[in-house]
């Protein structure tokens, strides 16, 4: 047992109190020897020398986002959780100092250029919320929990508090590729095999991100001035602009993935209908998820299942156990909110 005065008990408590709807620890020094990219090793070490836990808060995205035609609503409820989860994290740091230690909080969607050409964050946050045992990584490497799937945004604090680990969940908690849901609804095919294409997921999910302003800049450097004129006056420098003064576009502007998964709490209360039929299915698509299916089955060797990978996809595979226990739970909520008594 860690000797340091304060538990992890604590430390998830004052979170939640602080507003995180989950927390978790995760230990440093198994973040250092299981570093999701080993060509990159995104470390807490790497940060100070002294991190011995990290405190891994989650908000869940509201549901009433995945019920709207157009992703506006998703795009502007990212950041401002983004922003929310900052201030719970320096409220968790602020209260770990008051205990003696001290509380790092980390960006939560930066990048750092020193990883894989600016691709990777500091630390990779969703492989930090599996080993505090929250969740595990779905099909496209979305981080999914049991209450809200994969609807969470996620937050980090270091500290040097040694404090208890939660254990990392062996059980996939993705239905698989049986279900390939995110695949048939990912409208640029970025949806690989426990893994993501991530070029192609920035077109819908960055709109106005890093690729889209280089790219902006690099036409008006190389255009005529005709069609500089045209550049000026199209929608691209609206987006670009909104992007910079509202922090709109920037990231986190695509639902699919996200909006279509059934594994969750959320989804059974409040998706299941409306997200019911997927609209942008194509044969192709489904063929896709077949063949992974396929793989899958047949043994074959997938990068994103390997012995190192499947570390943070569940090793145990999909039993169906967690969904089941979900499902008994829901059950078990709604009789007893249906014998409340009306008021
Ligand atoms: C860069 C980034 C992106 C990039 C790249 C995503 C990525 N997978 O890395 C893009 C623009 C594509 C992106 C998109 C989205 N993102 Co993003 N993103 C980040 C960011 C800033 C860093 C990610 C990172 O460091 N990854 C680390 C690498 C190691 O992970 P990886 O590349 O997936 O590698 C693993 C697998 O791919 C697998 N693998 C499988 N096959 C192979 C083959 C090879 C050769 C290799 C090397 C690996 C490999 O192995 C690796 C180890 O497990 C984080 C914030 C953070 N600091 O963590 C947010 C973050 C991950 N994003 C988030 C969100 C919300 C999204 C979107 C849902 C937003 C949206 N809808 O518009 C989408 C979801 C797309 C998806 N399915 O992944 C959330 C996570 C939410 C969740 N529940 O998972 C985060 C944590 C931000 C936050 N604070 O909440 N994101
Ligand atoms: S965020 Fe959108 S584009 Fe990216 S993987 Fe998910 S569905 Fe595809
Ligand atoms: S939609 Fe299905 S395949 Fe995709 S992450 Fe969710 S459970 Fe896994």
């Amino acid at each position: 047992m860690p000797m340091t005065g304060l538990t992890s008990a604590e430390v998830i408590r004052i979170a939640k109190e602080f507003g995180a709807d989950l927390a978790g620890i995760a230990s440093a020094p198994t973040l250092s020897d299981y570093p999701p990219d080993r060509r990159w090793p995104q470390t807490p070490e790497r940060m100070t020398p002294d991190a011995k836990s990290v405190v891994v808060l989650a908000l869940r995205v509201p549901v009433a986002t995945f019920r709207t035609k157009e992703p506006e609503a998703y795009q502007m409820v990212n950041m401002m959780i983004n922003r929310r989860l900052d201030k719970i994290a320096r409220k968790v740091s602020e209260a770990l100092e008051r205990r003696g230690y001290f509380g790092l909080v980390m960006n939560n969607n930066s990048t750092d250029w020193e990883l894989k050409s600016g691709t990777y964050g500091h630390l990779s946050l969703r492989h930090l919320a599996v080993e505090a045992g929250m969740g595990t990584l779905g099909l496209g490497v979305n981080f999914m929990c049991v209450e809200y799937g994969p609807r969470v945004n996620l937050g980090v604090v270091v500290t040097d508090a040694e404090l208890e680990p939660g254990e990392p969940m062996t059980e996939q908690l993705c239905i698989g590729e049986g279900c390939s849901r995110c695949l048939y609804a990912c409208p640029t095919d970025a949806v690989l095999h426990f893994h993501i294409d991530k070029r192609q997921c920035s077109i819908e999910a960055q709109t106005t991100g890093f690729y889209g302003a280089a790219d902006l800049f690099h036409k008006v450097l190389t255009s005529d001035s005709e069609k500089r004129k045209e550049i000026l006056n199209s929608s691209d420098l609206l987006h670009y602009w909104q992007g910079l003064t509202r922090v709109w576009g920037c990231f986190g502007t695509c639902p699919r993935c996200t909006a279509v998964c059934p594994v969750g709490d959320d989804y059974h209360e409040s998706l299941a209908v409306p997200q019911k039929v997927i609209p942008e299915t194509t044969p192709d698509r489904i063929a896709k998820g077949e063949h992974y299916k396929q793989t899958r089955q047949q043994g074959d060797a997938v990068p994103g299942l390997d012995d190192w990978n499947v570390r943070w996809v569940g090793p145990d595979g999909y039993t169906g156990k967690a969904a089941k226990t979900q499902r008994r739970k829901y059950k078990l909520e709604l009789n007893a909110k249906s014998e409340e008594p009306s008021s």
